[in-house]
């Protein structure tokens, strides 16, 4: 589209509170919390959606992208007590437990590979039997099987967690499992910086501040990383305006960050009161007000597990430019309730891509292209 016409498109919003912010965007300018929460609060999610793909395209012009992976999530015995999960147990003898092997561990992952996966992205419980070392062991089996497999894995929160068991500080950990072969974090964990909201759903989580520095240590000794936001339970919207803009704030100072990834709260089977799944209008707002406020984040994921496929192909227009990918495995939202698939097939998310007229690409974690698949 011509910008005129994005212009002349822009100038019919039903809503004028978005003049200023449609300007500051057309001229690059930097947004503020206030006009994060107007745009939140806009009934004209198209001028919303409009505003949102044309940042979208500026930074990754009409591609949108998905990889080959495989989510393998090697227990869900936990030591936290996250009122949202209902993945994880903190009983060993709840007939929902489990650990997997080192063999399973291997084995899942030559399956990934043998179906063409360029990622395994391994998150789980916080076990209390296990120590530092069995998680460095799986990181290291890995490699050593699959030497160039990308080992994207465990989250700040566990970090903090082996930080504390093995009693070394958090970049030691970093570097020790840089070492073994790890290569990036996941962003999980985040949930919603506000305490007041943490203190409700993650009382015993670690909060913001650590959550964002063991992210910045990481991009410091040269891992990337994604980020999150759970959204749709007891917080309100500044809460969430707050958690983008510490997020910008840290990839201001760090830059490290591939992808911010907002994730649908899933409410069945877990200790929130709360019995919504959040509506596709609030999924595709919170989509397009991320890709507006993270100016300096250079992807925004749709990620089809949690809002569903004809939500996530639609955010490709509303500011999303990555679908996630064929995750062959997921627990943690199905636990909850998720109403999607548990995988999806490569030739599914190229379609989804191309109806939603964009250009899919195979990428790697780090968003380097591995196949574009054109017209
Ligand atoms: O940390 C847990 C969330 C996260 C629920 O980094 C829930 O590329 C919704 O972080 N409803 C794990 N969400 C998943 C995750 C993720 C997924 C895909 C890609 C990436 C990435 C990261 O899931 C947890 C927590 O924030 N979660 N329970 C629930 N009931």
């Amino acid at each position: 589209m011509e910008r005129s016409d994005l212009e002349y498109m822009i100038s019919l919003s039903t809503d004028k509170e978005l003049f200023p912010i449609i300007d500051k965007v057309l001229k690059g300018k930097r947004l503020s919390f206030d006009d994060g929460v107007k745009l939140f609060n806009t009934n004209d999610l198209l001028t919303l959606g409009l505003l949102a793909n044309f940042k979208t395209e500026e930074k990754n012009g009409k591609y949108a992208y998905f990889v080959i992976n495989r989510q393998i999530n090697p227990t869900n015995i936990c030591a936290l007590d996250c009122k949202f999960c209902a993945f994880a147990t903190m009983d060993k003898n709840d007939p929902k437990a489990y650990e997997i092997s080192y063999e399973d561990l291997i084995s899942k992952t030559k399956y990934a590979v043998d179906q063409g996966a360029s990622e395994v992205h391994i998150v789980g419980g916080l076990h209390p039997d296990w120590d530092f070392n069995t998680y460095l062991e799986m990181i290291k089996i890995i490699r050593e099987n699959f030497p160039d497999l990308h080992i994207k894995a465990f989250t700040a929160v566990e970090i903090d967690y082996f930080s504390k068991i093995s009693k070394l500080d958090y970049q030691t950990v970093l570097i020790m499992l840089k070492e073994a072969g790890l290569n990036s974090l996941p962003g999980g964990g985040a949930e919603i910086f506000a305490p007041k909201v943490r203190r409700i759903i993650a009382p015993t989580k670690i909060g913001w501040k650590r959550y964002l520095e063991i992210h910045k240590t990481a991009h410091r000794l040269g891992l990337h990383s994604t980020t999150t936001m759970l959204y749709g339970h007891v917080e309100e919207i500044h809460d969430r305006v707050d958690h983008m803009l510490k997020i910008r704030e840290a990839q201001d100072e760090t830059g490290g960050f591939t992808c911010f990834i907002p994730l649908a709260y899933q409410p069945e089977n877990n200790d929130l009161n709360i019995t919504d799944h959040t509506s596709g209008i609030d999924d595709l707002k919170t989509i397009a007000v991320a890709r507006l406020l993270l100016d300096n984040v250079p992807h925004i994921k749709a990620y089809w597990v949690m809002i569903g496929e004809k939500i996530a192909q639609t955010a490709l227009n509303f500011g999303a430019d990555d679908m996630d990918g064929t995750v062959m495995e997921e627990k943690i939202a199905h636990f909850a309730g998720a109403k999607s698939p548990t995988q999806q097939q490569k030739e599914k998310l190229i379609r989804l891509i191309r109806e939603a007229g964009k250009i899919p690409v195979e990428r790697d974690t780090l968003y380097n292209h591995l196949k574009v698949y054109g017209e």
